[in-house]
């Protein structure tokens, strides 16, 4: 790997986008944004397509390696970038599992079957898509409420961060969530609202919000929300 890397990042404008633009501030990385937006056409180019399969953003490029899946690539971004100094992850095994098991928890059931659903069935969202169908969309609320007594027990004992005192890249992905959460009316439990407010105050979040913003206005249909 040279010493100075060599990054680009695809996509802006989302609660996935979102996440490696805080992982590349939260390690101090420069890097060059191609700021593509969801539901423009932009994932479709030949251009992007050759370079993404999957036409979804975000996507990091690093010289001439290619990976997307947001949460994958903030997991590569901690695991290839993370110095003593800044570290988005935990160094013993035991506590590499558990931060695995907060990564896979927050992707699988907060974002894709609880806020995902939700997105997929608002009618103004993308509803007008997948079907309008508002009980789903209620469910799906509900879900996530359930889902998120997990971190309220884990955040009861004090802890600063979801790992304890140390910022890792699930606290990216958690807050990210619940940014989302709240966007949608739902609810989000009692020591989550200051967790959340306590992480919303680091200078790589606010850097990341600033750099997530897309050039052209994003229709509501196609925003995160
Ligand atoms: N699980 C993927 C989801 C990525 C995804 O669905 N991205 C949406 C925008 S949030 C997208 O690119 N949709 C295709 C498009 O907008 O053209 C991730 O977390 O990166």
């Amino acid at each position: 790997m040279s010493a100075t890397p060599d990054l680009t990042l695809w996509g802006v404008g989302t609660s996935r986008t979102i996440r490696p633009h805080w992982a590349m501030h939260e390690l101090g990385l420069s890097y060059k944004v191609k700021p593509i937006g969801p539901r423009t056409g932009e994932t479709k180019t030949a251009e992007y397509t050759r370079l993404n399969p999957r036409q979804k953003i975000p996507l990091l490029q690093d010289g001439d390696f290619c990976i997307g899946e947001s949460a994958a690539i903030v997991a590569y971004l901690s695991r290839t970038y993370s110095t003593p100094d800044r570290s988005l992850i935990p160094e013993t095994q035991r506590e590499l599992a558990a931060w695995l098991e907060w990564c896979f928890f927050i992707v699988a059931e907060l974002d894709s079957t609880s806020l995902y659903v939700m997105r997929r069935h608002r009618a103004d969202a993308l509803g007008h898509i997948y079907g309008v169908a508002p009980e789903v969309v209620a469910q799906a609320g509900e879900y996530f409420r359930q889902q998120l007594r997990h971190v309220e027990v884990a955040l009861a004992d004090g802890r600063t961060f979801l790992m304890g005192d140390q910022f890792t890249s699930a606290d990216i992905l958690l807050t990210t969530c619940l940014d989302w959460a709240v966007a949608y009316g739902v609810c989000i439990c009692d020591n989550a609202q200051p967790y959340l407010e306590r992480i919303q105050s680091r200078a790589a979040y606010q850097q990341a919000v600033a750099a997530n913003v897309p050039v052209a206005p994003i229709t509501p249909a196609a925003a995160k929300v």
